[in-house]
């Protein structure tokens, strides 16, 4: 392991992104030391532009030069390239990895985009948000079971692609007039274990500052 900590990673990326910080956390949970690269998100440089020419986005990781882009294709690359580091993906369970992909692609599909039209719609569009993102959490909330973490007893997969998303709880209460703690408190007590892993508490930042910046983003796009 300790030759691993010398593979030459770099992560592109943006603080505030939970993208990126599904990455951090992950390889923070690995014990993997990498160079942090802040990228100027209006004004993309040269090199995120070439490391990732399809999607224009951050994160992307740097093993020794060679891009990998999506932050859920890095959380398992990075599982396969240092299989001596904790696995993430449930190992040696090919049904219980194709279930943790599933509840990590769910949250890609609904949670992001419901949460977007939390903030930035108005009548019916932003009624309906809200609707659906009570549904979105009561489901995660179900997924999660009476575990301490989603694979069960070790903070796993979808834990990692999950949790950036506890630091937006506080903007989709605001803006969704709802209280994730009494739609799903089982949800609430599960951020806070995870809350409590070193890798969690380095890599999120406390929701005021989420919900500022897109209080500003608001005043910016002129849909205050
Ligand atoms: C999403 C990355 C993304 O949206 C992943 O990595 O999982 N599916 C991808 N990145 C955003 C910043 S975070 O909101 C981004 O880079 N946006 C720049 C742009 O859209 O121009």
């Amino acid at each position: 392991m300790a030759g691993e900590k010398k593979q030459g990673l770099q992560l592109l990326d943006f603080w505030l992104s939970p993208f990126g910080q599904r990455c951090r956390i992950a390889l923070d949970e690995k014990g993997l030391s990498y160079e942090y690269l802040e990228q100027d998100m209006a004004n993309k440089g040269e090199l995120l532009l070439r490391a990732n020419p399809v999607h224009k986005k951050i994160p992307v990781l740097l093993h020794a030069g060679r891009p990998v882009c999506e932050s859920l294709i890095i959380v398992q690359y990075l599982d396969e390239a240092f299989p001596a580091t904790p696995p993430l993906l449930p190992a040696g369970d090919p049904y219980a990895r194709a279930q943790a992909r599933f509840w990590a692609d769910y949250v890609d599909k609904k949670l992001y985009d419901c949460g977007t039209r939390l903030w930035k719609l108005k009548g019916d569009g932003h009624a309906q948000a809200r609707t659906e993102m009570v549904e979105i959490l009561r489901t995660l909330e179900g997924a999660l079971g009476e575990g301490r973490f989603f694979g069960g007893e070790a903070f796993g997969f979808v834990d990692v692609a999950l949790v950036p998303f506890t630091s937006w709880f506080l903007t989709y209460e605001r803006f969704g007039d709802l209280s994730v703690e009494k739609e799903c408190p089982k949800l609430v007590a599960w951020a806070k274990r995870c809350a409590e892993r070193p890798s969690v508490a380095k890599n999120l930042y406390p929701p005021e500052k989420f919900y500022e910046f897109i209080c500003g983003m608001k005043k910016r796009l002129g849909i205050e």
